[in-house]
């Protein structure tokens, strides 16, 4: 790369100059930073350039990861790291006498998603990259990404996050790849003189999709591939027709902000222009692709496969049958094969009101002609599933259903493989929420269990921990994360015990001196770093954290003087704006926070610190310092989860029901070295089907919830009585949905158990180092390869009748 640190210096000083026509001292950190950015952007165009010839000139099967969400983090650390030149870039800019985290923390965070699903998107193309295989991500380039979170008085705040303030030094704009996207007007068949029914539209309104390029570097491979997000502007030719900033404002607002709504579905017009906006582009994209390729049409399941992440983009099945049929003039039967050969698709979520469906009048008259396509497919399946399975299977998978498109059904119907993230996900798809197309389908189902990039989660978030590594094992690991598991022949070597613990103090104590220059509360590193950070839920019960920390309180209150183990509980939540009981449960748990860190007679037994903004930049703050992993959704509700992965992998404790991956880490490290609580997912079943459940009951005949929840409304927490009523009352009077009261009482033995377990710290720390050593199996790289081989597979087959493929086997 750059042959020596001089050379460096002098290319960054040049470039300096070239761009801003002064010296690179007089510049803003946001400048030194772009300047930096661009020289590591330079050094990788050659491989992104060669790369991408390589996939076509050998004609490749390459993948596209269709995602409504991606959630990167910053990239320069990453991309230079990647590419094997951070130390090199350390020094030089050391040698400017800049500061390089400066320079780092300058980058905007890009913060294209809600959560979990956009991080494992980011976490995918990592791998993808990082294993050599051929994978484009495919999305939308939102000008404002998931809003700003502030607290006033302790409410949530969202203001709006222009994270394209400063230049975006990693995108690329490709304006020979643009694509027309039509909306609206009318369509008509009509026959041509060859027989082809071709249709004709009129009066659409045309959008011009501009894909903007970002490369993904692969980890000491030459790789990288490509991100494209695609943002909608006015057609050249047609600018003339748009007079009022009002119209071109519409046009370009297709991509102007992210939904922030996460796990809850809503019928907005502008969300549907999205999602075929991004579709469209992308499907017409991967045609002329293939159309380079220059081989028969039928190979194209062989060269292509696209991936629906959530049914957000599952109307890529009627897309690609419009290009084959309408365009290509395929018949229907060859068109369908090549679809459901094509398509893959991954649900992420098994909560009802999250489940996408599409008013019929709506999506007719926004989107005609694939409102015909999909009639078709729903006529065609109902045809053939009707002799076979009879009225009632088939009315309950059908698409079209109560004048609403069902695009989980069009995804799996238009699919070849349907997939959860976690075996226990997977098991309730199959028996409970997808079970029809189970019976229709058994071949389709498969278990993919999500995964995270630990060169971004263990190398960069927490190079102290990735040394220690090193230094007992080799670094073998980092290609090879399985290796992780000979830390486990450490676990009773004493200097490694301590090292580790070492290096988690340090961690804490980062984190404590960031804590105060935010907040300006001091905390101790020596407590137990308590952490639950995920978006505000009530199926994810921040709700049972914070009475548990109500609980600790009265506890101390009652007795100053009383022998507790120290902690911090540390909180990161966004709330979807519309989502009122998430917001009073933040507000609940600040006014607690303050209630807490200002009483005198708690001092350092225990302090509560809300972060403001969680996102992918403070997780990686958080996360090394973390010793409690709090996973304590309702079991049955979250499909995976992967913070819990992330927290594991650096050597926290894992506190959880038994749901989602959580299931996988109590198989992988042990039951003794995770501490499990609650109700299993097959009791919250029995429970809800045997209406046996009153939370008011338990309100009343258990004295110690009784205390805490009356704690909510009798005045105990100033500044925040109408959020303690409004929580009081979900739980006590409207029989508490989530079963927060139910688990109350093993949830706190929990946490019992975890204060008895830190208090012998030889303990404590040999089961830290064999969290990180189990950690292994959630590395990505693993789930891409399963992904790779099971589903993106050579040959895929439309009526994959192999039965189930089995879950994943520890490796
Ligand atoms: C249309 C509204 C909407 C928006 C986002 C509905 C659903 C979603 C996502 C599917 C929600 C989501 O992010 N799900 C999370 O996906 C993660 C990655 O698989 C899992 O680890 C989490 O358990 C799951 O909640």
């Amino acid at each position: 790369m750059f042959t020596s640190t001089d050379k460096f210096v002098q290319a960054y000083k040049k470039l300096f100059q070239n761009r801003y026509a002064f010296t690179y001292e007089q510049g803003t950190t946001e400048q030194q930073y772009i300047v930096l950015a661009t020289l590591i952007k330079n050094q990788l165009a050659e491989n992104w350039q060669a790369t991408r010839e390589q996939y076509l000139n050998e004609k490749v099967k390459q993948v596209y990861y269709f995602s409504m969400e991606f959630l990167p983090g910053r990239q320069m650390k990453s991309n230079a790291y990647n590419m094997g030149i951070l130390s090199e870039i350390e020094k030089g800019v050391a040698e400017l006498g800049l500061n390089f985290d400066e320079l780092v923390e300058a980058e905007a965070d890009p913060a294209l998603g809600n959560g979990g699903l956009g991080r494992l998107a980011s976490c995918f193309m990592d791998s993808l990259a990082s294993l050599g295989i051929p994978g484009n991500g495919n999305g939308i380039r939102y000008q404002y990404g998931l809003f700003r979170q502030k607290f006033v008085d302790g409410h949530q705040v969202e203001l709006p996050e222009y994270w394209l303030r400063n230049q975006n030094v990693w995108e690329t704009r490709n304006d020979q790849s643009s694509y027309i996207v039509r909306f609206g007007g009318h369509v008509w068949m009509e026959i041509d003189h060859q027989d082809h029914w071709i249709p004709k539209y009129e009066g659409t309104q045309n959008v011009l999709a501009v894909p903007y390029d970002t490369p993904m570097v692969g980890y000491r491979t030459n790789k990288v591939n490509n991100l494209r997000l695609w943002s909608a502007e006015i057609p050249v030719e047609e600018e003339e027709n748009y007079h009022t900033v009002q119209e071109t404002d519409q046009i370009k607002g297709i991509t102007q902000v992210l939904y922030p709504d996460d796990s809850n579905y809503e019928g907005r017009l502008l969300r549907l222009k999205q999602e075929y906006f991004m579709v469209s582009a992308g499907v017409q994209s991967i045609v002329r692709q293939f159309q380079k390729y220059n081989l028969p049409r039928k190979f194209f399941p062989e060269k292509i496969a696209i991936h629906i992440n959530d049914t957000h983009p599952a109307l890529v099945v009627a897309e690609l049958m419009r290009i084959l049929v309408d365009e290509e003039h395929l018949s229907w039967e060859q068109a369908w094969e090549i679809t459901c050969k094509t398509c893959s698709y991954t649900n992420h979520t098994v909560l009802r009101e999250a489940l996408e469906k599409w008013p019929i009048d709506m999506m007719q008259s926004l989107l005609p002609r694939i409102y015909m396509i999909i009639e078709e497919i729903n006529r065609r399946f109902v045809e053939e599933t009707l002799p076979l399975y009879g009225e009632k299977l088939t009315w309950q998978t059908a698409i079209l259903q109560d004048g609403m498109v069902n695009m989980a059904h069009l995804a799996i119907i238009g699919s070849h493989s349907v997939n959860g993230v976690a075996q226990l996900h997977t098991e309730i798809l199959m028996n409970d929420v997808l079970r029809d197309f189970f019976t229709l389908y058994p071949g389709k189902f498969n278990n993919k269990t999500n995964g995270i990039t630990q060169r971004r989660w263990m190398h960069l978030a927490n190079p102290r921990l990735t040394q220690l590594i090193d230094s007992k094992i080799g670094e073998e690991w980092k290609q090879n994360p399985a290796e992780l598991k000979l830390l486990k022949t450490f676990e009773q070597d004493d200097d490694t015990l301590e090292k580790l613990a070492e290096v988690k103090l340090q961690n804490k104590t980062d984190l404590a001196d960031y804590i105060e220059q935010q907040h300006g509360l001091k905390v101790n590193p020596q407590s137990i770093f308590d952490v639950q950070i995920k978006r505000l839920h009530a199926y994810k019960r921040q709700h049972l954290n914070a009475l548990h920390i109500l609980d600790r309180y009265l506890r101390i209150k009652d007795d100053p003087a009383i022998d507790i183990q120290p902690r911090v509980f540390l909180f990161g939540a966004k709330a979807a704006p519309s989502y009122t009981y998430a917001k009073q449960i933040i507000k609940l748990i600040n006014a607690i926070a303050d209630l807490v860190n200002n009483d005198p007679d708690v001092g350092d037994k225990m302090k509560v610190v809300f972060f403001e903004n969680y996102g992918v930049s403070l997780a990686e703050k958080i996360i090394p310092a973390a010793d409690v992993s709090e996973q304590i959704s309702l079991a049955g509700k979250e499909a995976s989860g992967t913070s819990n992965m992330k927290l594991m992998a650096n050597g926290a404790m894992t506190l959880a029901t038994l749901d989602g991956a959580n299931i996988e880490i109590k198989e992988y490290v042990g039951e003794d070295n995770i501490v499990v609580f609650g109700l299993s997912s097959t009791e919250v079943d029995q429970l809800n089907q045997s209406h046996a459940y009153h939370s008011k009951s338990l309100y009343e005949s258990n004295e110690r919830l009784n205390r805490v929840l009356n704690a909510l409304i009798d005045g105990t927490i100033p500044n925040a009585q109408q959020e303690g009523e409004a929580v009081f009352d979900s739980l006590v009077h409207y029989n508490d949905e989530y079963f927060v009261l139910e688990d109350f009482d093993d949830y706190i033995a929990a946490q019992d158990k975890i204060d008895q377990l830190y208090a012998d710290k030889k303990v404590w720390n040999r089961k830290s180092l064999l969290n990180i050593a189990a950690s292994a199996p959630f590395s990505a790289d693993y789930t891409i390869k399963r992904y790779t081989e099971e589903i993106w597979k050579a040959k895929p087959q439309c009526t994959d009748k192999e039965g189930v493929q089995p879950l994943n086997e520890p490796i």
